[in-house]
């Protein structure tokens, strides 16, 4: 029995029979603990498809959803491997797993947390939202037992590149839940734009926030808005992921305190989106500034166990000196309680086994990636051997990363770099002009069907097993993503596949079942006025599916 999930669910007990669902079926919680999971769920269904489910207490007569904290059966559904971004453990405090029982006489949702009935839930709002007509929606009877493969299941937002407002970040947020992803990674600084409040170091969003690239639009979180991203995160159980990039990447830092600057002038940008120059960690004005930042960044993001300090692409910058750089930042991180997280590049300095390491340049495909014209038109000439340096070591990231005891965060350009132009085609003119638009010329572009054939382990060079991967995350680079319906075109259905990949068990997945799956999803981005990709290689039509 196939049933219409993306991510595919670990078990699927077909029952006789079915269930209608309609305004004014009952909710119903076990326990108060689960009153604000069943107050989120209802409202997204309402949203999803107009269905108005009503939460009533136990006594009220009437066909009812029920809600509990129970292990009942869990146990055959193995454990998640990988880490939480939160630091919270997968065996007991954050357990995601669940089950879902369908019988003609009413649903039991059920989970060892608040948070394994959430991703229960999600399932359900899936189900209803597939089959629902008319604000009536007959399930097919059947019980779900279900759980993650890996416990960090993120997605890599730019926000620097184009500052992408509070509005739409919760838009994100809730593709994010709806998918069952549970990490935000918020890359908050570039060398266009730094958007996060640093109130003891104002001129980072005075100056550094004010632009981004080329002529778009700056801006920055205040200390009010990322508390509610961080609420609004929460409630969905998806935890924010900050990231401070550098010795790299840091333009935005240079123009608003020149002073941290390379001395010789050699700072800026060279290219639409590529600028030189790195922070010294020679100068003590550097670690004055980092730990500055460190200061009132971590309490503004109090789920998150990590913080990312970037490290990747600090061209020209000495072996040494981007160790040691990377050596001290990761110290500054731990000194203040929390774990750090780096690209890939960080594995080439000493870290530790607690650290996690972002793997991302997938070497096999550097080489034609090098050759690409579009990259040669992109980039002034005297940058691209340092580019070709840098990228020649990365094949040994990985194995030293694994040599330290580091798990290995899983998003190669090659399957997971949502900035890559859509391949397929598209039958409305209009979505044709935005994919010949949007994307990284310097990619080849990727198919929904390259995003799902795949395996985190089997297609990582030097990974052999689950026990070494943190888990799975995309990154959506805004390069030449200007808005946000072009980030919707690039994030739908591809977080799909993301999700796919992260959470489920099967490591094959048969892509003409997943099209199914995936065209059935569409209710809920259209309902939720999503702008979506509508690629010609899945039947979208066969779900009914019409307004885009
Ligand atoms: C490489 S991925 C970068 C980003 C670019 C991206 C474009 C990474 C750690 N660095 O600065 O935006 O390529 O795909």
């Amino acid at each position: 029995m196939t049933l219409s999930l993306v991510p595919a669910p670990a078990r699927i007990l077909a029952h006789e029979g079915s269930l209608e669902i309609g305004d004014g079926t009952h909710v119903v919680v076990e326990s108060n603990e689960l009153t604000a999971t069943a107050r989120r769920f209802i409202d997204d269904v309402r949203i999803d498809t107009g269905i108005a489910l009503e939460l009533a207490s136990p006594s009220d007569s009437g066909t009812p959803v029920v809600l509990a904290l129970d292990t009942a059966e869990l146990d055959s559904v193995a454990a998640a491997g990988g880490v939480r971004a939160d630091g919270r453990s997968v065996a007991d405090a954050a357990d995601e797993r669940h089950g879902i029982s369908i019988t003609p006489e009413g649903v039991r949702v059920w989970g060892a947390t608040a948070e394994g009935v959430h991703r229960g839930l999600t399932s359900l709002r899936q189900l209803i939202a597939a089959v629902s007509r008319d604000r009536l929606a007959a399930l097919p009877a059947a019980e779900i037992l279900d759980g993650p493969r890996f416990a960090w299941r993120g997605l890599s937002f730019d926000v620097a590149r184009t500052f992408h407002g509070p509005e739409t970040v919760r838009r994100v947020i809730d593709m994010c839940s709806l998918h069952k992803l549970n990490v935000l990674h918020l890359h908050l600084t570039d060398d266009q734009g730094w958007r996060i409040e640093v109130p003891t170091r104002p001129a980072l969003t005075a100056i550094g926030g004010a632009g981004a690239l080329g002529d778009r639009p700056g801006g920055y979180y205040t200390l009010a808005e990322m508390a509610e991203l961080v609420e609004y995160a929460a409630a969905r159980f998806v935890t924010l992921v900050p990231e401070i990039d550098m010795p790299g990447h840091t333009g935005a830092i240079f123009r608003a305190y020149p002073e941290l600057a390379p001395a010789d002038g050699r700072a800026g940008e060279v290219a639409p989106g590529l600028a030189i120059g790195t922070l010294d960690p020679e100068r003590p004005e550097t670690w004055a500034f980092v730990e500055d930042v460190l200061d009132a960044v971590i309490p503004q993001f109090p789920q998150s166990a990590y913080v990312h300090v970037g490290g990747d692409e600090a061209f020209g910058m000495a072996d040494e000196a981007h160790a040691a750089f990377v050596e001290r930042a990761v110290a500054l991180v731990r000194a203040r309680g929390r774990r750090a997280l780096g690209w890939q590049e960080t594995a080439r300095a000493a870290i530790g086994a607690d650290e996690i390491v972002q793997y991302w340049i997938d070497s096999r495909e550097t080489s034609a990636m090098m050759d690409n014209e579009a990259l040669k038109t992109m980039v002034p000439s005297e940058l691209l051997p340092l580019i070709v340096e840098t990228m020649a070591k990365a094949e040994h990231d990985v194995p030293r990363a694994l040599a330290t005891g580091a798990k290995l965060l899983i998003s190669p350009t090659s399957r997971l770099y949502f900035d890559r132009p859509h391949a397929e085609d598209s039958a409305d003119p209009a979505q044709e002009e935005m994919r010949a638009r949007v994307g990284l010329p310097v990619y080849p572009p990727m198919s929904l069907r390259h995003g799902v054939e795949w395996d985190p382990v089997d297609d990582t060079p030097g990974v052999s097993s689950d026990d070494q991967i943190a888990g799975v995350e995309a990154a959506i680079w805004c390069e030449t993503i200007a808005n946000r319906d072009e980030l919707e075109f690039m994030l739908l259905p591809r977080i799909g596949g993301l999700a796919e990949k992260s959470w489920a068990r099967r490591t094959v997945t048969e892509w003409n079942d997943y099209a199914e799956r995936i065209a059935a999803q569409a209710t809920i981005w259209d309902a939720r006025g999503w702008t979506w990709f509508a690629a010609n290689t899945v039947d979208w039509a066969a779900d009914e599916v019409t307004a885009r």
